[in-house]
């Protein structure tokens, strides 16, 4: 390299004035609190998003199963029992207060007004299909002499404990329950090979049509444990467990549950459908003169029997009021006094009091369902 090159090479390497090196550390400086700052609400954002975009999913995939176990409730239930029977229900409080007389035919929907947490209400449903195992799903039907008909998927197998129900075509007009004179009210499919060797699940010779052209409908109620009832009960209410609340829900809120009756010892096995719930109303929609128009609001079934809730229910409304996302000291909630219900039967429900001074940090969200029970009157 000639001198003259290397030394224009060393005047183009000088450095920095002090002047210059302090204006980049400013805006360095500038940048860098900008963006920790814009990244900090970024995250925090995020965060709370994802946290309402979860309990959003999570209130959708809750609320759908409540509708369909309400739609279905009823299913299977009989009208009448073909002997006597005694069965039993619910072991714990609530739920035992929701208790048919154990010789009664089942009622299909029953309410508990204001008596859960914050006032919420309980609401019990009972059909076959409201169980939460395979075989509450399941049914078939068998005609005199003939095995019953397999379905080729979902078919009831050996052991599953199920309800046969000879159909309203009887000479009563009413579905009744098969019970053997001792009883004996479900019985477990079992196995049974015929003549040409194939081998197929039937239910046991005393709960079998025993007419020419009778049929009988089979319901699949538990897959192992004998029935304390011939049927499947689940009561929803809010309640806030003593542990394993999520720790991002306010104080004072619970969790939506359904609680389905474990037909063996009659205790409630909890399924968690809704987060941080505060409160939960129903409204049930009667009715009464048999035009098909609901002509009645009432906040509970109370003293209706079996046959009335039957023929009269054409619609159910539940409110929830659950928390949305996580607490966030940005937001502001407005309204103090959230109100659930319709019709002139509103809850009123207190957010300072039912959760503390924090209450306007959260975000809350009313969900409302409206359904029409399809299976009360098959
Ligand atoms: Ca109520
Ligand atoms: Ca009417």
């Amino acid at each position: 390299m000639c001198k003259k090159r290397q030394k224009r090479f060393l005047n183009d390497r000088r450095g920095f004035s002090l002047i210059e090196m302090l204006i980049v550390v400013t805006l360095l400086a500038i940048v860098v609190i900008m963006t920790s700052d814009t990244f900090t609400i970024v995250i925090k954002q995020s965060g709370q998003q994802t946290k309402i975009v979860e309990s959003q999913i999570e209130g959708i995939i809750g609320l759908e199963m409540m509708r369909t176990d309400i739609e279905q409730t009823g299913y299977g239930l009989p009208w009448a029992f073909m002997n006597n029977v005694n069965y039993s229900e619910a072991t714990t409080t609530p739920g035992s207060n929701y208790n048919d007389a154990s010789s009664n035919v089942p009622r299909a929907i029953l309410t508990g007004d204001n008596i859960g947490l914050n006032g919420s209400d309980y609401l019990v449903l009972k059909s076959t299909s409201v169980g939460i195992n395979d075989t509450a799903q399941k049914w078939t039907y068998m005609i005199f002499n003939q095995a019953p008909k397999t379905w080729s998927s979902n078919a009831l197998t050996a052991g599953e404990r199920v309800v046969v129900i000879k159909p309203k075509l009887d000479v009563t007009g009413q579905p009744r329950l098969v019970v053997l004179t001792d009883g004996t009210f479900f019985c477990q499919m079992e196995n049974e090979t015929d003549g040409g060797g194939n081998t197929y699940a039937t239910v046991p010779a005393g709960f079998r049509p025993t007419q020419p052209g009778e049929k009988y409908i089979i319901y699949g109620v538990d897959a192992t444990t004998a029935l304390r009832m011939p049927f499947n009960r689940a009561d929803f209410y809010v309640r806030r467990p003593g542990t394993g609340m999520p720790s991002h829900c306010a104080a004072g809120t619970g969790i939506l549950y359904k609680g389905v009756v474990n037909q063996g010892n009659g205790e409630l096995t909890e399924l968690p459908l809704i987060d941080c719930a505060v409160d939960m109303q129903v409204i049930i929609g009667l009715d009464t003169n048999a035009d098909g128009v609901v002509d009645s609001r009432i906040t509970t079934v109370g003293a209706m029997t079996a046959q009335q809730i039957r023929e009269q229910v054409k619609e159910v409304r539940v409110y929830i009021l659950a928390q949305e996302g996580e607490r966030d000291s940005s937001y502001r909630h407005e309204t103090q006094v959230m109100t659930l219900g319709e019709f002139g039967l509103v809850k009123n429900l207190d957010l300072g009091s039912a959760i503390g001074a924090d209450w306007n940090r959260y975000r809350w969200k009313r969900y409302t369902l409206t359904v029409k029970p399809k299976s009360l009157y098959q």
